[in-house]
């Protein structure tokens, strides 16, 4: 990409001068920080489409991923109160719900002879159960669908788990991987600055607990995805250290397949009164995580979440995975308000979503591995 393309752009001077040393350097140049930051403030979205998009393509050319999942989510019945959160109900609340094991054996029944190959397990922290509870849990599903990998619990789950459990991460980790547990969800990670973390969700595990679940997680092999909920009342700053924790970490251990940005939707919870951001402020955060994530490979566009054209606009700012087609079995986007109500696309309309942004559709599983049901 040379300075030449954008000569028409209005560029402030510092974006000038990053756009130099990225047409010189070209992939070899790691963003700073700061540049990052200068960048999400400063540099048109055509710019920063243009850089995302060409990123993408040099780590996944053409492809777009997309998978065959379904959500479990076990109960909304959460001992943490999250400011954001538009899904979690106090016990006995009309809206609370709680399926026990065998109601949860039985969803996972449901779905024997599907075409699916991932078990997406996220729900409330439930004060009433231990490890074993949570492993006999996932032991289930597998007995009923032995084809598809469990995703399951998000570090903050996991961390409430395992610490009552009174054993170290990586012991707790170790027993739920044993009993089939192969990936987890990017959740909890919210903003892990400490200020803004404490205004949110101040009783949630810290940001140094949620990394530290991660990096046990790495060290066992799991596969694991990160997140950042973003546009609240965070700064770009915010979000720039966000990501630079998680581009640490990543240095560390390299385990990390997909960051989610996941935009915070606003109806019917105790943030209402921040609004949401505009639809060009997500392509900015979508390309930023691509240029700057330099190390994460997939960067995904989550469609209950951002709803089905702004994913489609996503791919051309360096998103190349849409997630799956869920068949309507996740309540956290659609009861904070998304557009998205009843989350379900069939694999052919995501094929088609794929292919009007101009990529290539690619099935995959869990691990990015591509599938065929041929
Ligand atoms: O941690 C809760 C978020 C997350 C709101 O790893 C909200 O593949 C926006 O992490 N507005 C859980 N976001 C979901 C999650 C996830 C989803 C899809 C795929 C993967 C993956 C992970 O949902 C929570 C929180 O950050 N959330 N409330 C809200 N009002
Ligand atoms: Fe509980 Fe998760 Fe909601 Fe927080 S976001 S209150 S941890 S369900």
């Amino acid at each position: 990409m040379t300075l030449e393309n954008f000569r028409n752009l209005h560029l402030t001077p510092e974006v000038e001068r990053i756009a130099a040393v990225l047409s010189a350097a070209g992939e070899s140049h790691r963003l700073t920080e700061a540049e990052a930051l200068t960048l999400l403030r400063e540099a048109p979205l055509a710019l920063l489409g243009t850089w995302a998009a060409a990123r993408k393509r040099a780590v996944s050319g053409d492809a777009v991923y997309y998978n065959r999942n379904i959500h479990i989510e076990p109960t909304n019945i959460c001992v943490f109160r999250c400011r954001f959160c538009s899904y979690r109900r106090p016990a006995g609340d009309a809206e609370a719900w709680y399926h026990d094991l065998d109601a949860v054996e039985r969803l996972a029944a449901e779905r024997r002879g599907e075409p699916i190959t991932e078990v997406h397990i996220v729900g409330g922290v439930h004060p009433d159960h231990d490890l074993d509870y949570y492993c006999e849990m996932i032991r289930r599903v597998k007995r009923q669908l032995p084809q598809v990998a469990v995703k399951a619990y998000t570090a903050v789950e996991l961390h409430y788990i395992i610490s009552r459990a009174g054993l170290s991460l990586n012991e707790g980790l170790r027993r739920l991987q044993a009993a089939g547990m192969e990936a987890i969800p990017g959740g909890g990670a919210e903003i892990f600055d400490p200020e803004i973390r404490e205004r949110i969700c101040p009783e949630k595990p810290t940001a140094d607990e949620w990394l530290a679940t991660h990096e046990a997680a790495h060290g066992l092999g799991l596969s694991t995805n990160c997140t950042i909920l973003y546009g609240h009342i965070e700064t770009y700053e915010h979000r720039i250290d966000h990501l630079r924790r998680l581009r640490e970490l990543q240095d560390r251990t390299g385990g990390f397949d997909a960051f989610i940005p996941l935009k915070y939707r606003s109806r019917h919870n105790e943030m209402t009164a921040a609004g949401e951001v505009s639809l060009p402020e997500d392509m900015r955060m979508m390309a930023i995580a691509r240029l700057y994530l330099d190390n994460i490979p997939h960067i995904k566009a989550y469609w209950p979440m951002l709803g089905i054209e702004a994913t489609e606009l996503a791919l051309s700012f360096g998103a190349d995975d849409i997630d799956g087609t869920i068949d309507d079995t996740t309540k956290i986007y659609s009861m904070a308000g998304a557009e998205v109500q009843q989350p379900r696309l069939s694999t052919e309309r995501m094929q088609q979503l794929v292919r009007s942004a101009g990529f290539s559709p690619v099935e995959r599983d869990t691990f990015y591995r591509p599938v065929s049901h041929g």
